[in-house]
């Protein structure tokens, strides 16, 4: 048993990370746009101006003050704003993802490049025919396109104005601006994602201390609103193109016990419930577990639920299975130590992995065995939609970039994934992060870099934009022509 012969090998990037264009073509702001760089040891801010004209910044989850209102400040960087500029570099992004063999390229739909308040009844034209040119350029190429819809990047209109995800009426404008993808991209794009690792909006509160209930029912209402607009926009996606394939995306964390105390095996399994399959459950299953009343009841939850949501929850299932994989995180009832942090998880420290510069942990057989969990449990085809290594690299005198760091990183997962295919598990396609440099999601920084693509550009948005090849662009353009069978170094 090896990969299937028309496995979507690739790379994924997100519109916030890769596009830049911030203010160009129509685009309104998102939240992004708005938040500083940060570096692995501070926190990434978001600015605002207050009700008396005071800069001021806060950290992720903390609240607006009153009569505040978000804002750029010209005294800090605000790397989103061009990012790698994806915006005018598309059409050379291609050319050198066609050149490695990509068959499938994973990206993101900037909400406010169509929608610029969210509020608007008609798409910005000039931002609708940005993306066709993209998906053209694509498909010329012989790239299939996979595309979120929504990659953490809520118009800021919306977020401002109108309560974000807590308010269900940002239900129906996720919707317009669903269907306005599907109608205008159709036979352009067969596969969409519609939310961005889901579950993080809830296993991000495992970082924090001392929450009140309420985080934790803000928290789940938020949720019960981006599953409802996700089945409602499976739903109008299949009604547009039968052929539309629709998935929901997780972030795939594989916890794992830290002793084997039966507290901590039964602690584990609580985790998995909350962490990962609370959302995989109603997104794959079309119904929250059987765990869900005891999860809300645990913070004295009340849902805003009707039972039209609840028909709609049945009838949109997604018909595939996505997520991201970085990490394995360790779980205890016992006293933590050593605490470690990535991707919106934090758990104990692991003494059988090795961690990033950044603290990850690298966990191939984690991956292995997420693959071969969620497989049984849903039966539905599964693609790894990131994977990757966020590390510095080191430009040579003569332009080359020595990453073998980054080639063994590729490696024991991409053999990881062989042994679960070999265990059953029918896994379609793999996108790995960042196939380009982009800027960190979490820490906003440039030096923290995953691709296989270097850009020329610094923490502080200085540089020439200039692509070029690491050695892991050429590793991974054998992966790809040998079907994942030559892993062999250069
Ligand atoms: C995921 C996000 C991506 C991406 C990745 C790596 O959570 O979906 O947008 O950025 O993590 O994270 P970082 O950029 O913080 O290294």
């Amino acid at each position: 048993m090896s990969f299937p012969k028309n496995f979507l090998w690739g790379g994924a990037v997100a519109a916030n990370q890769w596009e830049g264009g911030w203010n160009l073509g129509g685009r309104g702001p998102a939240m992004t746009d708005v938040t500083t760089g940060g570096t692995v040891n501070t926190p990434r801010l978001i600015t605002y101006i207050d009700k008396d004209g005071k800069h001021g910044t806060l950290k992720r989850g903390q609240k607006l003050p009153e009569g505040a209102r978000y804002a750029v400040l010209p005294e800090y960087h605000y790397p989103n704003h061009n990012a790698v500029d994806g915006y005018h570099h598309y059409k050379e992004d291609i050319a050198l993802m066609a050149e490695m063999g990509f068959r499938q390229f994973r990206m993101s739909i900037s909400w406010s490049r169509l929608y610029p308040t969210g509020n608007e009844t008609e798409p910005n034209r000039e931002g609708v025919e940005f993306y066709r040119s993209v998906f053209r350029e694509l498909n010329d190429k012989g790239i299939e396109p996979l595309v979120t819809i929504w990659h953490f990047d809520t118009p800021l209109y919306l977020e401002e104005h109108e309560g974000g995800w807590s308010s269900r009426s940002i239900i129906d404008k996720y919707v317009r601006f669903a269907r306005t993808c599907f109608t205008e991209y159709k036979g352009l794009v067969k596969r969409w994602l519609t939310f961005n690792e889901i579950n993080n909006t809830i296993q991000f509160l495992g970082m924090m201390q001392g929450l009140t209930d309420q985080a934790y029912e803000n928290a789940y209402q938020q949720l019960h609103y981006q599953f409802v607009a996700s089945a409602r926009a499976v739903q109008i996606g299949h009604e547009i193109d039968p052929e539309n394939m629709i998935g929901c995306m997780i972030c795939g964390i594989t916890w794992y016990p830290a002793t084997c105390d039966p507290k901590d095996i039964l602690l584990n399994r609580h985790e998995w419930e909350k962490n990962i399959f609370y959302c995989g459950d109603v997104q794959c299953r079309g119904e929250y577990g059987s765990y869900a009343k005891r999860l809300w009841n645990e913070h004295h939850v009340k849902l805003d639920c009707t039972p039209e949501d609840l028909e709609d929850l049945k009838k949109g299932t997604v018909d595939m299975y996505t997520f991201s994989y970085y990490m394995s995180q360790l779980v205890t009832t016992h006293q933590v130590r050593d605490r470690v942090g990535g991707n919106f998880s934090s758990g104990a420290r692991n003494e059988y992995l090795k961690y990033s510069d950044w603290g990850w942990a690298t966990d191939a057989d984690g991956l292995q065995y997420y693959l071969e969990m969620i497989y049984d449990r849903y039966h539905k085809p599964l693609m790894v939609v990131e994977n990757g290594l966020g590390a510095y690299d080191k430009v040579e005198e003569d332009g080359s970039i020595h990453d073998p760091f980054r080639i063994d990183y590729y490696r024991v997962h991409i053999e990881a994934m062989k042994k679960a295919i070999e265990n059953g598990v029918d896994l379609i396609g793999y996108t790995t992060w960042g196939c380009i440099d982009v800027v960190s999601a979490g820490t906003g920084e440039m030096r923290k870099r995953y691709g296989f693509i270097y850009v020329d550009m610094d923490d502080e948005g200085k540089g020439s934009m200039a692509r070029s090849r690491k050695d892991s662009f050429y590793w991974y353009k054998k992966v790809i022509a040998s079907n994942g069978e030559d892993l062999s170094d250069l």
